[in-house]
């Protein structure tokens, strides 16, 4: 009786927790829903400069990724449509990793245009090197020091309103969700829009610097609010979270076997 209790006490709570984390995003794209090597471009609603799935290089074929290779010509940019109306805060979150520090030059933003160049997000990251660098005014570097092989989550808070943004990261030697900054200035001014104007698309840029793979995955939208929470289940939580329960499970057997030893010498001694 014990045990079934704890159990539905934990499924409960498991169930609320992940259903306050995934209340308001929404899963733009995981890279699940397609065979490696296959181009997104013409599916999914994504288009633009073609863009190639991989097996995420440090899981395998236990995950899907989107592969940023090398480029030819000049920028490329590849789109998504999303919505975040003039006026409101939306947020972007994604996950990125770096085959190498340099050699690579990614850009990863909104955009209130059909078609766009680096000059045209409005909230505009560049990754360079084992640097992140934020367009506000001019670019300014906020964070140094990234390693290859080694996975980040981001969120973009965007204001389209006041047509700022915000950067928040995680991984790497940012052991802990941090709001990025330049000189203590962490609003960051639209590159391109001013909050009069719905942003429309996301946009995957790179330029001719990109030599070295880049991976991103797990892009995912709230379009109306500030939402600083992980939309994916960390497995680590989920490892820690199922042993739990086993230990419970397990110390539910080993009341029933220790109280029946109890039972049996209290009966006969
Ligand atoms: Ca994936
Ligand atoms: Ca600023």
């Amino acid at each position: 009786m014990l045990r079934t209790c704890l159990t539905t006490l934990i499924c409960g709570a498991l169930a609320l927790m992940a259903g306050t984390a995934a209340a308001s995003w929404m899963l733009l794209d995981n890279f699940e829903d397609y065979t490696v090597g296959q181009d997104i471009v013409g599916q999914n609603s994504w288009s633009g400069y073609e863009r190639y799935v991989a097996s995420d290089p440090a899981s395998g074929n236990q995950n899907q990724v989107l592969r940023i290779a090398s480029v030819s010509g000049s920028t490329r940019s590849t789109l998504k449509p999303i919505t975040i109306s003039a006026g409101d805060t939306g947020t972007l979150f994604f996950r990125f990793r770096l085959g190498a520090t340099s050699g690579n030059d990614l850009f990863v933003g909104t955009t209130t245009l059909g078609y766009t160049e680096t000059a045209g997000l409005a909230d505009c990251l560049r990754q360079v090197s084992a640097e992140l660098r934020a367009h506000d005014g001019s670019w300014k570097t906020v964070a140094t020091g990234l390693s290859a092989d080694q996975w980040y989550n981001v969120w973009h808070v965007i204001d389209n309103d006041n047509a700022t943004w915000r950067m928040y990261i995680e991984g790497g030697n940012y052991t802990t969700q941090t709001l990025l900054d330049s000189s203590g200035d962490s609003d960051f001014a639209f590159r391109t829009g001013d909050g009069t104007v719905d942003l429309i698309n996301l946009a995957v840029v790179t330029l001719v610097g990109q030599n070295n793979n880049a991976y991103i995955d797990d892009i995912y939208l709230d379009a109306t609010e500030a939402n600083l929470l992980n939309p994916i289940p960390e497995p680590g939580t989920a490892v820690m979270l199922a042993l739990g329960l086993l230990g419970l499970l397990a110390f539910g057997r080993w009341r029933r076997f220790g109280g029946r030893i109890w039972r049996t010498r209290g009966r006969h001694g």
